[in-house]
């Protein structure tokens, strides 16, 4: 039973509280993650990360916890209360480690849940948009002095888009007639993008745009706000590894601007909230405009469309692939979010000489 495994690796960590009951959180797409609800708070997040998607798990475990004890230290000179609201602490287990591994192979993490914190799916309000361009910049800024030299490469090649077409060509090679034909449209898409989704892989492969610590999974749900829409804590840090200031300017936009969930399948309701991407601008380069070059933020409005496609093309790739990366829900799962993110591209797209224009 789910309930009796789950309280029995609770019980394997370090944190004198008494497992009372669970809920699954079942907003993400790769880990298995349960909130523990005990008898007295603190409450935990308990999660089993995907060893078939991350393939160095205590590599990647390590690499959150040094984020974490790094953003600690810098915060405790800013912050006179509540530290531990503003990053995730991890618990360890009782023989001193980070994670548990159990007797099928699965790894497991614990982290103390925020107490009163919460997260939006999607954005209804310009104020959590600026908060969360605050929360991501500032993420960049408390990490801008860290080794990332200590990080492990957790995904090699995680948001190269050379590697995602590659990807892509040997999927569309093996996949069914039937699920070529229902991609079609996406598919002449892809094509028909490809030079200008690789400006910015160019640029960093150059050199012209260097490389620094990144989250690389900067989706709204990954933040956690509290009651009255402040920004709290950046939280999901499974994918901190070197990237491009790009990847998680990019991917929180592509979350925060969709006036509908990420697999909306009515496409009408899919538009570009341009308001939204100017608060969301507006906070992330209070917190971060002076690390960044003016070539850097050139690129921001091309960032945000290439990650908003390389999502759309990852989705695609794996509703061609028969569903082997991403949970679903059911078979055109993938398909209907790839098609949404093309949406999604196409309304960025209308309104996109409106989105130079924002005053950086
Ligand atoms: C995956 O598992 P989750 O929801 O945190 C994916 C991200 C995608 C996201 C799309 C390791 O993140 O890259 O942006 O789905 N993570 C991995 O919602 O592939
Ligand atoms: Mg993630």
């Amino acid at each position: 039973m789910l309930e009796e495994k789950l309280k029995n690796i609770f019980e394997k960590f370090e944190h004198g509280s008494e497992f009372y009951a669970f809920k699954e959180l079942a907003s993400g797409h790769i880990n298995d993650t349960y909130l523990i609800l005990t008898k007295k708070k603190p409450y935990f997040v308990l999660q089993r990360i995907n060893h078939g998607v991350f393939k160095d798990v205590p590599g990647l475990i390590n690499n959150k916890v040094l984020i974490s004890q790094h953003i600690k230290s810098k915060l405790k000179n800013q912050l006179k209360k509540d530290l531990d609201k503003h990053v995730l602490t991890f618990a360890k287990t009782k023989q001193d480690n980070a994670y548990f591994k159990d007797e099928l192979g699965n790894y497991w993490n614990l982290m103390y849940f925020i107490d009163e914190s919460l997260t939006f799916e999607t954005v209804k309000d310009e104020e959590v948009a600026y908060e969360g361009g605050k929360l991501f910049g500032e993420f960049l800024n408390l990490t801008d002095d860290f080794d990332a030299k200590k990080l492990i490469e957790v995904i090699p090649n995680f948001h190269d888009m050379s590697f995602r077409y590659s990807q892509f060509q040997l999927a569309l090679q093996s996949s069914s007639k039937e699920r070529l034909l229902q991609a079609a449209e996406c598919i002449d898409f892809v094509t028909e993008l490809k030079e200008e989704m690789h400006i910015l892989q160019n640029l960093k492969e150059s050199g012209e745009i260097k490389l620094r610590v990144t989250h690389n999974d900067t989706k709204i749900s990954n933040a956690l706000f509290t009651k009255d829409n402040k920004g709290l804590c950046v939280i999901d840090t499974d994918t901190v590894m070197p990237g491009i200031v790009h990847y998680d300017f990019g991917d929180a936009i592509r979350t925060i601007c969709n006036t509908a969930a990420e697999d909306e399948i009515n496409l009408d309701l899919v538009e570009f909230n341009l308001v939204y991407y100017k608060a969301y601008t507006k906070g992330f380069l209070e917190k971060i405009k002076d690390s960044l070059t003016p070539l850097e933020i050139k690129y921001l409005p091309l960032g945000a469309k290439t990650m908003i496609f390389i999502m759309a093309l990852r989705f695609l790739t794996d509703y061609l692939n028969n569903d082997i990366y991403y949970k679903i829900k059911y078979p055109e799962h993938n398909l209907n979010r790839a098609k949404n993110q093309f949406k999604l591209i196409h309304s960025f797209a209308k309104k996109y000489d409106e989105v130079y224009l924002v005053d950086c």
